[in-house]
């Protein structure tokens, strides 16, 4: 298996109380609707039962009256159990995609009760959840629903089967600019992001290449039959469009937003969509940014460009996912007023209000590029009366992709806590993404996924935590990092409590570990260009791309104050700009992103900048060499097939955790003269 089956693999569940608890109630299952997808729901049931408890799942008319059973159905769908289980005042609090599961001793069933199919799905992986990590089932009484509305994977996957980042092998969508037609693959991979939730997904890269402009023309019915797939299992399709798309058919002279031909182009690619795909979630545009068409062409702004697409959709329902990643990848790096972290606010700040209701943004957590460390967005708070969702990247393109190990949940959970001020002191990130905040139409949570075809879907198994884990923290962002973590180790492992105890350590602390051995106090970067991977600390510093750490003999960092800076620190409100611009306030894991001092610097910790460097370095490869050890300690105790593939990743970050130390610290040795206080061995 190498992991193929992920966290819906049913691990046997171990004999005892709660195996007989188990037994006893789910035994049975009453199911009278047949809806697709309530049968999808039904045959993971079935799936997980047979694998967990060893028994097969009795059909509801072979029982006697008395038998315990579990019931599963929409409110309105003809089951008599949940009918009469569920009462007015239940089915009243449960949101369209939301469930609720009552154990009812009057009528000896579990009921199962949503007001969609796709809600009896959720409330089924929700219940296979709860046998999976041992929990009590006699007394359930839950309502659940989902916090955030969007809760989105975007695919960089291309036409010719390579992904743009991708660190798990090639598509399993396309290959040689062909669909693969794989859906077997295809059906298990909506399956497991259901059961985390998922309910978007776009299929093909932002950057859209010019094969792929014609995914909304002549493939669409290749398009159409992965979304048949996908509303299986309530995920709506999306598609990343080109700006220039009406240039590339060769129809229009032009893609000026503003001409009514360009106008009149979108709308028939729309009505041609949703004649094939009804359900068509909406476009995903990255615009103007990386060399990519956009309105600025035309001398437009970005909402002229979102608008014109919303209009198009509009009459199905359809949305417009507009990226914020807008920004000159062609700036002076000898000029220290122009700095790229200030791009988005800048560009997309005086917008605000000006979008369609139909449009979303959609802006990445930190105002760079998915640095380890970064602050948040400061347009998290800055637009009132715009839609927006967060944007993460699982695939772990900066950190370590995917041969280290490095759980990002405890990173997305600080990102989602973060208060912006922006309606006061409780106005945190997670509240404007689950649009509490400003009360938005649309909002949630999208980010770049981390799968490819290999047979683990993620590389390394333990990434496969971070694309479980990202689908619980959209669907409740109160969810902890390690309870997540507890969750996704039980569902793939089992249940031995030294293995969850180990598992759930080495992706605790990863985090941790590798922003202690690359770049450090949040300057970012360091890697080498292009392709990101393995340091170099000048990689990127004499080029175009905005991303310096102006290292020189006397100091480092990014000044961002207002000041002597960049001024990026007052794009934040209140105290937060506040603390950002003062030397003395700033917090230490950020000193470097908003600050140039001198290597003498001393921190919050009470060490100085260049000590900080060398110790961190030094710590963080000795811990990364531990953690070959913790999972050593397993052998034995897992399924071969997933230990040995961990821990030959394992053997090679413990190596390269060494080669960035070295890096590292030779470089600031060299740079600033300043020995080791523990007189350490630097080349
Ligand atoms: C950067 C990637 C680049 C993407 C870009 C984006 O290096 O490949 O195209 O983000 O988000 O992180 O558009």
């Amino acid at each position: 298996d190498q992991g193929y089956s992920a966290w819906l693999g049913y691990p046997p569940l171990p004999q005892g109380r709660l195996q007989e608890q188990y037994v006893k109630w789910c035994g049975a299952v009453s199911v009278t609707e047949a809806d697709d997808t309530v049968q999808a729901a039904l045959a993971e049931w079935n799936k997980g039962i047979v694998a967990m408890l060893a028994i097969q799942v009795q059909a509801d008319q072979e029982l006697s009256t008395g038998a315990l059973r579990v019931a599963i159905g929409t409110f309105g769908g003809g089951n008599t159990l949940i009918r009469s289980v569920f009462k007015e005042a239940d089915i009243r609090k449960v949101e369209r995609e939301g469930f609720a599961i009552r154990t009812s001793a009057d009528h000896n069933c579990i009921a199962v009760g949503a007001a969609s199919p796709v809600g009896v799905l959720y409330g089924v992986f929700h219940l296979l959840r709860l046998l999976g990590t041992l929990q009590e089932i006699e007394e359930l009484d839950v309502t659940v629903n989902p916090v955030n509305g969007l809760r989105m994977i975007n695919h960089w996957d291309n036409f010719d089967g390579s992904v743009e980042r991708g660190y798990a092998g090639r598509s399993f969508f396309y290959e040689n600019n062909r669909f693969t037609g794989d859906m077997g693959r295809i059906r298990d991979y909506a399956r497991l992001m259901s059961s985390t939730g998922i309910n978007a997904i776009a299929i093909n890269n932002v950057n859209v290449h010019a094969l792929e402009t014609l995914f909304i023309s002549e493939y669409l019915p290749e398009v159409a039959s992965i979304a048949d797939v996908f509303r299986l299992y309530g995920i709506r399709l999306f598609l990343s469009v080109n700006f220039a798309g009406p240039m590339h058919e060769g129809e229009v002279g032009t893609a000026d937003p503003l001409d009514p031909g360009v106008r009149s182009w979108w709308q028939r690619k729309a009505a041609d969509i949703y004649q094939a795909i009804p359900d068509f979630g909406g476009f995903v545009v990255k615009a103007d940014s990386e060399n990519r068409p956009g309105p600025f062409t035309y001398g437009r702004d970005h909402a002229d460009g979102a608008n014109m697409l919303a209009e198009a959709l509009e009459p199905y329902g359809g949305i417009v996912i507009w990226r914020c990643f807008v920004y000159n990848c062609k700036q002076d790096w000898r000029d220290r007023k122009t700095d790229r972290a200030r791009a988005a606010y800048d560009h997309f700040k005086p917008l605000d209000g000006k979008f369609k209701d139909n449009v979303i943004l959609q802006i990445k957590n930190g105002p760079m590029d998915f640095q380890v460390r970064e602050p948040v967005s400061p347009l998290f708070g800055a637009l009132e009366r715009t839609n927006q969702v967060i944007e993460f990247q699982i695939a772990q393109e900066y950190t370590g992709q995917q041969r280290h190990v490095c759980y990002l949940v405890p990173q997305w959970k600080e990102v989602l806590e973060f208060n912006t001020n922006a309606k006061g002191e409780a106005s945190p990130v997670k509240h404007i993404v689950d649009g509490s905040l400003w009360g938005n139409r649309y909002s949630g949570i999208a980010a770049v996924s981390n799968v490819g075809n290999d047979l683990n879907w993620t590389g390394h198994l333990l990434a496969q935590a971070n694309l479980y884990g990202y689908g619980r923290l959209a669907w409740n962002p109160e969810l902890s990092a390690e309870e997540i973590a507890g969750e996704w180790i039980a569902l793939t492992f089992g249940q031995d409590p030294t293995t969850a105890a180990v598992i759930s350590r080495i992706l605790l602390d990863s985090w941790e570990i590798y922003e202690s051995y690359t770049a450090p106090l949040g300057v970012g970067w360091m890697i080498n260009p292009e392709h990101h991977y393995g340091p170099n600390v000048d990689g990127y510093e004499y080029s175009q791309w905005g991303t310096y750490h102006y290292a020189d003999n006397c100091g480092i960092g990014v000044d961002r104050t207002v000041q002597s800076g960049t001024g990026y620190s007052s794009q934040y409100i209140g105290s937060n700009a506040a603390r950002y611009d003062s030397l003395e306030e700033c917090p230490d894991e950020l000193l470097l992103f908003f600050h140039h001092v001198p290597y003498t610097h001393v921190l919050h910790s009470g060490k100085t900048v260049i000590q900080h460097i060398y110790d961190t370095h030094f710590a963080g490869a000795e811990r990364a060499e531990e953690l070959l050890a913790l999972w050593g300690s397993l052998q034995g105790s897992l399924r071969e097939d997933l230990y040995v593939q961990v821990e030959e990743r394992l053997q090679g970050q413990a190596a390269h955790a060494k080669e960035w130390r070295d890096q590292i610290n030779t470089y600031f040795f060299r740079k600033s003269g300043i020995m080791d206080a523990s007189q350490r061995t630097i080349y």
